[in-house]
């Protein structure tokens, strides 16, 4: 496996830095010596429209891209604006990944999800189970646009040799999620939820589905890791997962946030909500036999997240730019 250095003085380009993903890659690559981050706003640079996307290639001419920008969010979300997420998806990825094959990028990262394998795969979930079976259709139309990026990685690739890359993150946590009580991800709703129950001495707290289906939660600082990582040693065409190898039932993951939160009222299932995909654990034998592994348990990464939370309730209202 050739693998091309990584400049950490080269010009890197952040692609979606205000988001989960792309604000735990800025502060981490800024703190071990990238010292020629660039980054915008999508107000500065909206990646959908591809004329201002060659603008900002052209002129920026970056090394290093972190495809971490996407419309993204949780099961609810997913399964309400699937054509905002199929489309809003193709054109970001459509757009930077074809001007940075024409602008000489030479090193990219392309960021993608557990929910592009199949929904029965076997578990835990190996790279090489990608289009061997029908997707979750609460996500399908994400997970489309998101196997096309990484076809698309794969096309540049081979057609021109370029060393692109993609990965596979599960289900990810962090300081900077979207904490809306409709749109986000099971943790940051439940976190929302119940801290809310817990301060007005709610007697029981709604959680969605069933409670049995099972998730794993990577620590999205552990990603941020994952992400220099493999653009400094790993160069294959095929995906590779990002995860930490152990998962738990909704209904567990409901119990840690009532406790790390002081709330002790009861569970209400409302199964009228969507389970979504019954379990997605990803495999990370490779990911590991290239001497990465998550370090932040689930424990202390949710117990930081909470208290990151608290700070931003304190420091005003939490929606987000
Ligand atoms: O995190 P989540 O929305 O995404 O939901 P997915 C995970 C599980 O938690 C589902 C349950 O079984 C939900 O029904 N759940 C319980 C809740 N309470 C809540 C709540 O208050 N909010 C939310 N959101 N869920 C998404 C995909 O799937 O995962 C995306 O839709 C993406 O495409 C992302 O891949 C990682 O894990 O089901």
């Amino acid at each position: 496996m050739a693998l091309s250095t990584l400049d950490r003085s080269a010009r890197t380009y952040i692609a979606g830095h205000r988001g989960l993903v792309g604000g735990a890659v800025l502060r981490h690559f800024a703190r071990i010596g990238f010292d020629d981050l660039v980054t915008r706003t999508s107000a500065e640079l909206d990646l959908r429209d591809p004329v201002a996307v060659e603008t900002f290639f052209a002129e920026q001419q970056p090394a290093t891209v972190v495809l971490a920008a996407a419309k993204v969010g949780g099961i609810m979300a997913n399964s309400t604006y699937p054509a905002d997420f199929l489309s809003d998806n193709l054109r970001i990825q459509l757009n930077v990944l074809d001007a940075a094959a024409r602008h000489g990028v030479t090193k990219l990262l392309f960021l993608g999800s557990s929910c592009i394998y199949p929904k029965y795969a076997e578990q835990p979930i190996r790279e090489d189970s990608l289009l061997t079976g029908l997707l979750e259709p609460t996500n399908d139309a994400y997970a489309i646009a998101k196997i096309a990026g990484v076809l698309h990685v794969q096309a540049l690739r081979r057609q021109y040799g370029f060393h692109y890359i993609s990965a596979m993150p599960t289900n990810l946590y962090g300081p900077g999620d979207n904490f809306d009580p409709v749109g986000s991800h099971v943790l940051p709703g439940l976190i929302r939820r119940f801290d809310e129950a817990a301060r007005v001495g709610a007697e029981s707290v709604t959680v969605w589905g069933t409670g049995t289906p099972r998730r794993e939660f990577l620590h999205v600082d552990d990603l941020a890791r994952a992400c220099v990582h493999l653009l400094e040693n790993y160069d294959e065409p095929e995906p590779i997962n990002v995860g930490v190898g152990e998962d738990l039932p909704i209904r567990e993951l409901a119990q840690l946030v009532a406790e790390i939160v002081g709330y002790r009222g009861e569970l209400a299932f409302d199964t009228s909500k969507p389970d979504g995909t019954p379990r997605k654990l990803l495999d990370v034998g490779k990911i590991h036999s290239l001497g990465w592994k998550a370090q932040i348990s689930l424990r202390d990464g949710l117990s930081e997240t909470y208290r990151w939370y608290r700070q931003q309730l304190a420091a005003g209202p939490l929606e987000r730019g």
